[in-house]
């Protein structure tokens, strides 16, 4: 039988999925088709090319994909298959027979889907991007990724920590920021975290801190918090972890979004010029929306509401084009033989140097601009090490790194299944490869000649080695203090509160409440009176008034510090950036929730959705049932709306029960907008109403309460709200408590 001849496009995946309001997207047909049609054009923002191979010559695209390709359904092998859905029988209700090579094979390779998840940061979500360098970095580091204008692909992952790869993303936890550049010079990889100082000074304790964190190993619970006994009974006694934990306790420990956290290298690195001159540096991400967060009940309730939150953000955010972008900027330190900066260790990752010291200078652009095709291939399996670096970025003793740089490569073989993880398309670097790397389990490279070994005269001494000339990584020859073997750490790194105390101190009234109620909430949940009592020792060391609110909390007399409170040589008493507060940011991807009365006029409706849509934020229609209200479709009703989704709310009209329907609120609201409207403004969030929607306003609020807008249409109104939004939230609403 003569095979068919194959349609053009064949992908059948990306489906777009229109997101909630957003008009536009062709809907899929109703019926099965019944043969080969074009599928649904893939997603815009997805749409890229694939990783080149790294090993022998480009693959023909049909080599390099070797899924999804043709119209028709058929083995691993490639044979067509013309049933999927019945096993074969011995009689159509007879046993199954063995023979069944196509049963067997999609069971079989369905049982092995699963890998091991990151054993941290499991729960991730990552995006491709486009670094561009300003080429203020030269003075201190040759790395070409850095020169002005040249631009690199990258791909950005950002997770929580501590939960497993299905939990809820609004944790209070660490996030991770890692970001892979596919240089010219080969990949380069910055695995950071949002907070610029760790739990840990030295990697040997990473096992401990992380069993800690992780759930208790009898039941295994709770899931991805650190609220229970074990992760509290470690802080408190292992004290160098008390900075860090007192940053995640603030805020940002629930961002916003991934698009609104800063990112840290946390180490300090060493970098060299093309003179060769070195200097110490660390890495810092700045966020163009500015650093934002959720409130702790937000984050609550998202957990329920819509566990991807931070995921979904963060795609819908590229996929409706307002591109996610960060500075990448560097202190710059003198590579002195001390590795210190006015007083403070740089070799300790539970410091950092306050940008009044030290100013954060920008030295390129990230831009997050297209999402993932494929979760498992490219967000499961990419592979980050932070020993992946290019000629001009080195590492320092900081021992917190120096286990990673062993740690990384060792994980993916299990996870990965096996030593050649680099060539999964995804780890692909995009320099040209030439490794001596050969065999092993999923090895993809057809390598050809005959001696991967050096020296050789067979392959005409190939690959040769290159100089510093040729762009080779050099290993500086940096000195290496003198001393015996000995497990120690510095006595420069003894201090554990005197940074923990600069922090609370540069926190805004508001951003201090926040943290003295997420320490009464955590060790709320702790079962044990001491491992209480000992983290409140902690606190008191750090700062007494901190420790006393959170006693009080908890119902537990205050203790007195042990330590000596004067701020050490050099350290600053306050530094305004740690604070999140002040400041006007741009809006691009908030959403915007529209409560609507289909019942009333709605005539103005499709001008304010358009013109929320075009200053780059998401629009959402909310209404009683689904369906489209003034031809714009409704994009949550009242069975699928959450206030936690929305940063602002317009009330455009103020549904109403029918008075026999069911019991309702004295102002005969229907009740779920109501709780709309009461959740908004209890989360500080600007709302608008004009129309009926002003009365619903008044009856759920403050008359002339901070952050509400009224006005005679949608579109004045919006521009007040928009002005709020560039504040994040109305803080005003929230009155400080001490
Ligand atoms: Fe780590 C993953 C960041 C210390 C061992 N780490 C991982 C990821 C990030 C960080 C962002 C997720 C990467 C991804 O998205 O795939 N880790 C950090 C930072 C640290 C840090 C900023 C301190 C400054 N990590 C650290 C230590 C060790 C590890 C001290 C071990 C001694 N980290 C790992 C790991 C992971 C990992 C087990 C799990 C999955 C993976 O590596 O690929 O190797």
């Amino acid at each position: 039988m003569p095979l068919e001849e194959e349609p053009v496009m064949t992908s059948a995946k990306n489906t777009p999925t229109p997101a909630p309001g957003r008009p536009g997207s062709a809907p899929p047909s109703l019926e099965e088709p019944a043969r080969p049609t074009g599928p649904l054009p893939p997603k815009p923002d997805q749409q890229g090319v694939q990783p080149r191979t790294p090993t022998g010559a480009d693959p023909s695209p049909d080599r390099s994909t070797n899924a999804q390709q043709g119209a028709h359904l058929t083995t691993s092998q490639g044979a067509r298959l013309r049933d999927t859905d019945h096993s074969l029988k011995a009689g159509a209700r007879g046993p199954v027979l063995l023979q069944d090579h196509h049963l067997r094979e999609k069971i079989t390779h369905f049982d092995h889907e699963r890998i091991p998840e990151r054993v941290v940061h499991a729960r991730g979500a990552a995006a491709h991007g486009v670094f561009e360098g300003y080429g203020t970095a030269e003075p201190v580091c040759r790395a070409a990724f850095l020169a002005q204008g040249r631009r690199t692909e990258v791909f950005t992952r950002f997770s929580t920590v501590v939960g497993s790869r299905g939990s809820m993303d609004t944790a209070r936890d660490t996030r991770g920021f890692a970001t892979k550049f596919y240089t010219e010079e080969g990949t380069f990889d910055l695995v950071a975290n949002n907070i610029p100082v760790f739990f840990i000074q030295d990697g040997i304790k990473f096992p401990d801190v992380v069993h800690a964190a992780k759930p208790h190993p009898d039941r295994e619970i709770p899931q991805a918090q650190s609220a229970h006994d074990t992760f509290w009974d470690f802080v408190s006694l292992h004290t160098e972890a008390q900075h860090h934990t007192l940053w995640f306790m603030g805020d940002r420990g629930i961002p916003r979004s991934y698009r609104m956290m800063e990112g840290f290298g946390i180490h300090t690195f060493r970098l060299t010029n093309a003179a060769g001159e070195t200097s110490l540096v660390k890495f810092h991400w700045k966020p163009a929306l500015g650093v934002h967060s959720l409130t702790w009940e937000e984050a609550q309730l998202l957990g329920g509401a819509d566990p991807d939150f931070h995921r979904r953000d963060l795609s819908d955010a590229i996929e409706s084009g307002a591109h996610p972008s960060w500075e990448l900027g560097i202190q710059v330190f003198p590579d002195t033989e001390a590795q210190t900066f006015e007083g403070i260790d740089l070799l300790d990752p539970t410091k950092f140097v306050p940008e009044e010291l030290a100013p954060v200078q920008p030295v390129g652009r990230l831009t997050l601009d297209r999402n993932p095709s494929n979760y498992f291939a490219e967000t499961e399996q990419v592979a980050f090490n932070p020993g992946h670096l290019v000629p001009g970025i080195d590492v320092t003793d900081d021992p917190l790194l120096q286990v990673r740089l062993f740690s990384y490569v060792d994980t993916q073989l299990t996870r990965l299944g096996g030593p050649n993880f680099a060539q999964l398309p995804i780890n692909r670097a995009h320099a040209p490869v030439n490794d001596m790397l050969r065999d092993g389990y999923g090895q993809q490279g057809d390598h050809a000649g005959v001696a991967p070994y050096r020296p050789n005269s067979l392959d005409g001494g190939c690959p040769f080695t290159a100089g510093e000339q040729d762009g080779a990584v050099t290993d500086l020859p940096v000195r290496v203090p003198e001393g015996i073997k000995e497990r120690a750490l510095s006595a420069t790194f003894e201090d554990h509160y005197s940074q923990a105390r600069l922090f609370w101190r540069s926190m805004t009234p508001v951003e201090q409440d926040h943290i003295v109620d997420a320490y009464s909430f955590e060790l709320g949940k702790c079962y044990e009176a001491t491992i209480r009592q000992r983290q409140l020792q902690c606190l008191a060391n750090i700062d007494g008034r901190l420790c006393a609110r959170v006693a009080e909390a908890l119902g537990m007399p205050a203790p007195e510090s042990t330590v000596a409170a004067e701020d050490p040589a050099g350290q600053v008493p306050f530094s305004a950036p740690l604070s999140q507060l002040g400041g006007a940011w741009p809006v691009d991807g908030r959403t915007i929730g529209i409560l609507v009365d289909p019942e009333a006029d709605n005539s103005g409706l499709l001008d304010l959705h358009e013109a929320i849509a075009a200053a780059s934020m998401t629009p959402v229609v909310i209404a009683p049932r689904g369906g489209e209200v003034a031809g714009v479709p409704v994009g949550r009703t009242f069975a699928t709306a959450a206030s936690v989704e929305l940063d602002a709310l317009l009330l455009a009209g103020a549904p109403r029960l029918a008075p026999d329907s069911r019991p309702s609120s004295a102002d005969g609201l229907e009740p779920r907008a109501g709780t709309l409207i009461d959740e908004c403004w209890h989360h500080a969030k600007a709302i608008g109403a004009w129309g009926p929607g002003r009365e619903a306003l008044e009856a759920r609020t403050v008359p002339g309460g901070a952050g509400l807008v009224v006005g005679d249409d949608g579109l004045e109104v919006l521009d007040g709200i928009t002005e709020l939004l560039a504040a994040h939230r109305v803080w005003e609403r929230f009155p400080a408590r001490a």
